[in-house]
């Protein structure tokens, strides 16, 4: 189907209309701990290290804009005044020392100032802290299972429940943990290689089968944050949500409490003893 240059023109402004409407409103959308409809930009922080993620971030996109912004101002200023039409008897100039010392070095520059604050954030991610709990993470096929050996040393799974919002990310039991302290994930898998991902607190750890990886985060908001299994394990790999309830020490330790007698004898707790059995 062939379009008017008029039609085409107000589809295109129409698109971009509805794409501004839509920026307007994604950060309205946006929701803490959950994607949101049309959102594009991270998920909002809620550890010290997706802060420092975010920055990064925000930091390199607008060092990239400037960089690409500029080479095109140059590449204009090229078309415009050095064409054959306004420039017919060109100059033979091939060298310029203060160009070339500068086009090496300003590059230089750039990524030094590039590498500083990256080398900082992989060692922030890298370097465990003194950890306050430690809950080991099971990447199974195809759900998680969570233990805590600090705290009572039980262990249950957390199924993807498909009545529960928000959608394909509510699991029947949720991983639980007390604000502000730091937590230790160490993580494995029991069949395939899995991955544990939070976006809002910026971890994403492979959980491979025989070897205990190794992260942590300090959640310093509450609510509920969501990730997804980001490593293809599967037919069902888009269905093994994960889902943490960051709560206050006094609910987390009344959780505690519960958990040990709900899955001493929870059936759902076959999983987890059937996934250890074999391994
Ligand atoms: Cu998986």
């Amino acid at each position: 189907m062939k379009m008017s240059k008029g039609r085409t023109g107000r589809r295109l402004l129409g698109f971009a209309v509805a794409g501004v409407a839509q920026v307007a409103c994604g950060a309205a959308f946006a929701e803490l701990g959950q994607p949101a409809p049309w959102e594009f930009t991270l998920q909002e922080s809620a550890t010290p290290v997706m802060d420092d993620i975010t920055w990064f971030h925000n930091f390199l996109f607008w060092l990239i804009t400037a960089i690409t912004l500029f080479v095109l101002v140059l590449l204009v200023m090229v078309v415009v005044k050095f064409n054959a039409r306004s420039n017919p008897v060109p100059s033979r100039t091939t060298h310029n020392t203060l160009i070339e010392v500068a086009w090496t070095l300003i590059p230089v520059l750039i990524l030094v100032g590039i590498a500083v604050p990256s080398f900082r954030l992989l060692f922030l991610q890298l370097d465990v802290p003194k950890a306050d709990l430690t809950v080991k993470v099971t990447g199974k096929q195809w759900y998680w299972s969570y233990a805590y050996p600090d705290n009572g040393k039980f262990e249950f799974d957390s199924l993807l429940a498909q009545d529960k919002k928000p959608r394909l990310l509510g699991v029947d039991n949720e991983m639980v943990v007390p604000v502000n302290k730091v937590v230790r994930i160490q993580t494995t898998g029991a069949d395939v290689i899995h991955s544990f991902a939070v976006p809002a607190f910026g971890i994403k750890i492979d959980s491979i089968p025989g070897r205990l990886n190794e992260t942590w985060f300090k959640a310093t908001k509450l609510g509920m944050f969501y990730g997804q299994c980001s490593e293809l394990c599967g037919k069902d790999h888009a269905f093994m949500p994960i889902a943490v309830r960051v709560v206050s020490d006094q609910e987390f330790a009344a959780w505690v409490e519960g958990a040990k007698k709900k899955f001493a004898t929870a059936p759902a707790n076959s999983f987890a003893s059937a996934g250890a059995a074999t391994q």
